[in-house]
């Protein structure tokens, strides 16, 4: 069974969203078209509260994407973005959703980012994606959507570490900075993670 991962397609991360991924409006068409080949899709959704600890304007004198340390960890500091329940958060109105069949909510504890769709930064709560995935027989993740740096790196680097064979489809996500970006990517490749172009699934 092959799974494809929607990695928060949110209107925050699109352009004209408080945390806009540049470009991030070109993979839809894309990801719209490839979700056919799939067995199953699934979808993640960031989904914090209003005083959640990643955004910069809960902290006292702290600048959007300062670095400060939160549970021991490096969290970046994010402008306010994906508040539950507002437009921001919603799934871009361009994304067929007809097909996904269970949709994975995260980031939603005050006190802990979650960047990957299967658990926390602090790995302690699960979204019970794994639990899913597997019940349903998925052997084989693929993974697009937004950010390539942030939550697609997360998600395809836990998905291999949880034994999946995975997939992250390059033209199919766009990322936040360049730098993390090919760090991210070093990462994934020495994994393991199989990195391809939609062409190629
Ligand atoms: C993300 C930063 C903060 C992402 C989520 O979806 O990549 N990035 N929250
Ligand atoms: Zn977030």
């Amino acid at each position: 069974m092959r799974a494809l991962i929607l990695v928060d397609i949110q209107n925050d991360f699109l352009p004209g969203g408080s945390l806009a991924v540049e470009q991030g409006d070109e993979i839809i068409t894309l990801v719209n078209s490839i979700q056919s080949k799939f067995d199953l899709v699934v979808a993640s959704q960031d989904w914090h509260p209003e005083n959640h600890s990643s955004f910069a304007s809960n902290h006292k004198n702290k600048e959007v994407f300062e670095v400060i340390k939160l549970n021991g960890q490096d969290q970046v500091l994010w402008p306010n973005h994906c508040v539950q329940g507002t437009d921001g958060a919603a799934f871009s109105s361009a994304l067929n959703t007809d097909n996904v069949a269970a949709i994975f909510r995260k980031g939603m504890h005050k006190k802990v980012d979650s960047y990957s769709a299967f658990f926390d930064n602090n790995k302690t709560q699960h979204t019970g994606l794994e639990a899913y995935l597997k019940s349903m027989q998925v052997t084989d993740v693929y993974v697009c959507g937004l950010a390539a740096d942030y939550c697609v790196y997360f998600t395809a680097k836990d998905a291999q570490n949880l034994g999946f064979k995975t997939y992250y489809i390059t033209d199919a996500t766009r990322y936040i900075s360049e730098v993390v970006y090919n760090t991210a990517l070093l990462d994934l490749k020495q994994l393991g993670v199989t990195i391809l172009n939609s062409a190629d699934i």
